[in-house]
């Protein structure tokens, strides 16, 4: 993309109102702004509350205010909302209910469970109250998970995924896994793949996950970006959950993207280690997407089981061609 003449990188930095607005300023005629910036893993929310509000939660509030500001009210705004806004709400809900009835929709109700969450509250209230009060074309789409190749290499789905590459591929030269737990970090990382790589350690690190009970509406992002381009296509803002309606647990994935390789049993490859669990969690999110369907006419285009395999094999291919 960075070879497209139609591609300008302006550089900045969101939590900076003056940054934003200086930056709207020259390109007060652009037709769509999509805000996707965002400290967005969970877990380091907890401990970056403050950064993550700056980014997360008033860096929205800088694009808008300035758009006000500089009269680009016609401009199109799409804001990235996110599935846990809706953090611990089936607690207040029927716990009763069985996971084929329990969902979140546009209508569910916020009960955010980390400082991200919160930040992303603020930051979809905020987009309403301009498309309300300023009569913006301001929507937000409240997107459930989603995942591919290009994931970061910290968030569960890539962390599985990636750890299964670089297994594949020292398994293959005939190295072990560790053979009992370990009291000091044994996640994959550069300094240990190098030292696997020059025979310093005869033995592969296993995968050191948290919490594998909690339930995510994973779905594959290209679909999702679709979605958030058809939004502002409409002749009217709205608020829209995108989702696949189906949920996993971890456990699932694991199941999932292990079986893809040949591993029918995991259970030897994983480890389960606090340092992964989080101060609050999020149980269960499965979305339902009526409204995208009936009203953008959006579907996701790729299962649950599809996505799973096409990381793992990204991740296997990505591996296979390293040349440590
Ligand atoms: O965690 C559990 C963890 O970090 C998923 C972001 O894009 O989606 C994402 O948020 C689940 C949680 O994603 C590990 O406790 C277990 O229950 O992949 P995640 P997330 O927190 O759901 C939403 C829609 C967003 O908006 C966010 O920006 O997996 N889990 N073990 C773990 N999670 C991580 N990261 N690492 C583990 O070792």
């Amino acid at each position: 993309i960075l070879n497209n003449e139609n591609f300008n990188l302006a550089q900045g930095d969101i939590t900076d109102a003056f940054s934003v607005s200086r930056i709207l300023k020259e390109y007060v005629h652009v037709d769509e702004i999509y805000n996707l910036a965002a400290q967005s893993h969970v877990a380091v929310s907890f401990k970056q509350p403050a950064l993550t509000w700056d980014i997360t939660g008033k860096g929205c509030l800088n694009i808008l205010q300035s758009m006000i500001d500089l009269d680009m009210l016609s401009v199109r705004f799409y804001q990235a909302s996110s599935s846990e806004m809706y953090g611990k709400n089936f607690d207040t809900r029927d716990s009763l209910l069985s996971n084929v009835e329990r969902y979140q929709d546009e209508e569910t109700k916020f009960l955010p469970q980390s400082p991200y969450a919160i930040a992303k509250c603020a930051a979809h209230y905020m987009t309403r109250l301009v498309r309300e009060g300023y009569g913006m074309h301001a929507s937000a789409g409240i997107l459930f998970n989603h995942e591919g190749p290009r994931r970061g290499e910290t968030f569960v789905t890539r962390k599985i995924t990636k750890w299964i590459g670089e297994y594949c591929k020292w398994k293959q030269k005939g190295i072990r896994l560790t053979p009992g737990v370990h009291d000091i970090d044994f996640t994959p990382n550069p300094d240990l793949i190098y030292r696997v790589a020059h025979d310093e350690v005869k033995t592969f690190p296993k995968l050191r996950l948290g919490n594998l009970e909690a339930y995510r509406d994973w779905g594959y992002a290209g679909d999702y970006v679709e979605a958030m381009w058809m939004m502002l296509q409409q002749e009217s803002p709205d608020d829209y959950v995108i989702c696949t309606g189906k949920t996993h647990t971890i456990r699932e994935f694991l199941g999932v993207a292990f079986s893809h390789v040949g591993i029918k049993d995991w259970s030897n490859c994983v480890v389960q280690d606090p340092e992964f669990y989080r101060p609050a969690e999020v149980d269960y999110l499965r979305g339902c997407n009526d409204k995208a369907v009936d009203k953008l006419g959006w579907t996701p285009k790729h299962s649950f089981e599809e996505l799973v395999r096409m990381m793992v094999d990204h991740d296997v291919k990505k591996h296979r061609n390293d040349n440590i």
